[in-house]
Parts: structure tokens; sequence; C-alpha cells
């Protein structure tokens, strides 16, 4: 049964020219990116996005950085792809995740990981509508 998830490629991956890597990995994964758009995001929907955190100390930080320039949000669809995404992602912390991951590859520091992968259906069917209100 196919899926879809919500990819962003974060402000430090585009900054880093990062989003030829991680479309490639995505494409030979075999997934199918549906909807893709490259924008800057406001905080009012940075902070919907991230509305599961709002509570953290990192919060702020958080917000902070991912206004912080351009990202690449995509719709990517295909069978368990919530997971098959997170497993080409990698941990949420850089140092633990494995290489050959995304973030095991390309980053160090928690607070600028790459990208983000939706971590349930509920999660994926809300962030998709936040980024493709009408599409879906
Ligand atoms: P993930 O992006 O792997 O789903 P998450 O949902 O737990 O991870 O957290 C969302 C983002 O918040 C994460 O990609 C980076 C940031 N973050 C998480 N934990 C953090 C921490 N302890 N300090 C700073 N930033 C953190
Ligand atoms: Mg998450």
């Amino acid at each position: 049964m196919s899926e879809r998830t919500l990819v962003l490629i974060k402000p430090d991956g585009v900054r880093r020219g990062l989003i030829g890597d991680v479309i490639s990995r995505i494409e030979r994964k075999g997934l199918k990116i549906v909807a893709m758009d490259l924008r800057t995001l406001d905080a009012e929907t940075a902070k919907a996005h991230y509305a599961e955190h709002a509570e953290k100390p990192f919060f702020g930080e958080l917000v902070e950085f991912i206004t912080s320039g351009p990202l690449v949000a995509m719709v990517v669809e295909g069978p368990r792809a919530i997971q098959a995404f997170r497993a080409l992602a990698g941990a949420t912390d850089p140092v633990k995740a494995a290489p050959g991951t995304i973030r095991g590859d390309h980053a160090l520091e928690i607070g600028e990981n790459v990208v983000h992968g939706s971590d349930s259906p509920e999660s994926a069917a809300r962030e998709i509508k936040i980024f493709f209100p009408d599409r879906f």
C-alpha cells in the first residue's frame, strides 16, 4: 500500500548545496516526488509545522532556523514512504546517525540536520496540509 510523507530539505541543506544529493537518494530508493516547492517559511507556518515541540526549550531556535532561508518542501510517495524516508534521513542527532544516511553523511549538529520527514501517518497528513493545502 502506498503512503505519502512530507519531506523538507531545511535551510542548511539548501545553503550547502545538498538539494541534488537528497533528491537523488529519494529517487534511487524508488520513492516518487509528487509535489515540490522552494520557499521561505514565515514564523506562523513554522510554528504550526513544529507545534508538537512548542513547549521544548529549543523551540525558539528551531523556528528561527527553519525560517532562516529557503527550504525545499516535497510530498514523497511510495510503499511505507514515511519509514523509508526516515531510514534514509538517519537519526535526529547527526552524530548518532549511521554513515550512509543523509544526516550521517552531511551533518554534525542536532539543530542543523539537513532534512525533515514526517514520523507517522497522522503527522504526514497534518504536515502535507500545512505545506500543500488543496493539493491532496
Ligand atoms: P526529527 O526531525 O528526527 O523528527 P524531532 O521531531 O524530535 O526530530 O525534532 C525536530 C527537530 O528539532 C530536529 O530535527 C532538530 C530539532 N531538535 C530536536 N531535538 C533537539 C535538541 N535537543 N536540541 C536542539 N534541537 C533539537
Ligand atoms: Mg519529528
